[in-house]
């Protein structure tokens, strides 16, 4: 691999914002993909479909936030208006909404209904709203940029804190078989200023689109990208241009899986930390359909899921369509139960706590002992220029480890570009049980069990050196 110093110090320049933080820590939070969709049967609703359809019987948004907590689940991000156009908040600005529905005698709104469940949980609240709007006869024109802020303003006044503002990159024609040049700089503006907190994600600077919808995510994920990739109009580009499953089950595309390697950067003037984001669904359908009761995904392959997202520099947002009764269907709750308690179960005991852990190499500041709390208030360096380190986890007697977490100080950048984990045997011997490349907000080295009272952690290559913020054995 090609390491010279002075191109890499320009690399690690690119850090991470505050609310971009902010949401990496939240790990694995939720959509859920609710609308007039849900009663139709369809995934993609034309426009026309009479807002009379929507009535849920039994809407319960605590019956979702507990299902979601059990999972460890931190946040929940509502299609408040998917491309249909129908507003499940009693919109000012259209007559397609939940107050020309039969739900809750045209009283309702459901976003407030989650955003309260949310809060009262204790997990976050997020907006979905979907820039192509198959309804609304402005689509298409300048009035509908102005329609499309009083629907963001509305939803960013009076929901309490938003963590997210997802802007969907599907688009085709609206109703009249218009366009429309979307204003983002103006919708940005608009989200700057009365949520100043939450993220902006897909079509928009803060949150990178993974690329595909099926869970397929890159063996080596970055967060430091060329700035053009924030670019909303090309995210536009590489979405979904037509509803189709084919779409849904499609992997990244194989000139998409280096998106962050020091030679892939090469040559690129700006660069934007835009961490990814990997979207994906627990049923075959982003919205609720009966005929896919039978296909909720496994509980294992939820967890791949999960290690290969959260345990590989991506947040997992999963999303669990409501059904009809506006419940979560017993089976999904079911799996999240169980993808919870998994997780519960193996990191539940941390045994590098009372370990000691030694390194080879530091800068006499930053030191090994703030490796042991999962925090950026303290971080171990070694340094600049010394690429590689080894770190060594003492057990003090023989212990069962079958996962090795590693943080990197994000605040930092993302710097390490390959490592390996060995273990001691009980003759003293060193074997290696995982080696793996980046590591970025965090890497879950999963590995087959073994018997060891010595871990080494060997970083064999990074940008400029490597800087850590946690370590864990479980
Ligand atoms: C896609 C949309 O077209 C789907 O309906 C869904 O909302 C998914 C998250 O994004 O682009």
């Amino acid at each position: 691999m090609y390491s010279n110093l002075d191109y890499d110090k320009t690399l690690v320049k690119c850090h991470p914002s505050v609310r971009q933080i902010a949401l990496e820590q939240m790990e694995f939070y939720a959509f859920a993909h609710f609308s007039v969709n849900t009663f139709t049967d369809k995934e993609w609703g034309n426009g026309t479909e009479s807002a009379s359809l929507f009535n849920p019987t039994e809407l319960n948004a605590d019956q979702w936030v507990d299902a979601l907590k059990s999972a460890g689940i931190k946040g929940l991000i509502l299609t408040c208006k998917h491309h249909d156009g129908f507003c499940l908040w009693p919109s000012a600005y259209t007559e397609h909404s939940v107050k020309n529905s039969p739900f809750r005698d045209g009283k309702g709104d459901v976003v407030k209904e989650v955003a309260d469940a949310c809060k009262k949980g204790g997990i976050k609240f997020g907006v979905y709203l979907s820039p192509w709007d198959r309804n609304s006869r402005l689509y298409g024109s300048d009035a509908y940029n102005d329609y499309f802020c009083n629907q963001l303003t509305e939803l960013l006044t009076n929901y309490g804190e938003i963590f997210t503002v997802w802007f969907d990159g599907a688009c085709g024609e609206g109703l009249n078989g218009k366009r429309q040049i979307y204003d983002w700089d103006r919708y940005y503006a608009v989200i700057r200023k009365l949520q100043p907190n939450a993220c902006i994600s897909i079509c928009g600077p803060d949150i990178r689109w993974c690329g595909n919808e099926a869970g397929d995510t890159r063996p080596s994920e970055w967060s430091v990208l060329p700035v053009g990739f924030a670019d909303p109009d090309e995210v536009a580009e590489n979405s979904q241009k037509t509803d189709s499953t084919a779409f849904r089950e499609k992997k990244i595309k194989e000139t998409e899986r280096d998106l962050g390697s020091r030679e892939f950067l090469r040559g690129n003037t700006g660069l934007r930390w835009y961490p990814a984001e990997t979207d994906t669904s627990i049923r075959p359908g982003w919205f609720y359909h009966a005929h896919e009761d039978g296909k909720v995904r496994s509980t294992e392959t939820l967890l791949d899921i999960w290690y290969r997202t959260v345990g590989s520099n991506s947040t997992l947002l999963l999303n669990i369509p409501p059904d009809r009764r506006g419940l979560f269907h017993e089976t999904d709750v079911q799996r999240l139960r169980e993808m919870g308690e998994y997780i519960q179960r193996t990191f539940a005991e941390n045994l590098a706590e009372n370990a000691v852990i030694t390194a080879d190499r530091d800068d006499g500041y930053h030191l090994t002992e703030a490796l042991k709390t999962d925090s950026y208030d303290d971080y171990y360096k070694p340094f600049d220029g010394e690429n590689q380190v080894v770190l060594t986890v003492n057990l003090g007697e023989t212990k069962r480890i079958s996962h090795v977490v590693i943080k990197e100080h994000i605040p930092m950048s993302q710097r390490i570009e390959a490592f390996t984990i060995e273990v001691r045997d009980t003759e003293g011997r060193y074997y290696e049980v995982f080696f793996g490349t980046t590591v970025g907000y965090k890497k879950i080295a999963k590995f087959d069990a073994v018997l060891t009272d010595e871990v080494r952690i060997k970083i064999i290559d990074s940008r400029v050196c490597p800087v850590l913020s946690f370590v864990g054995l479980y």
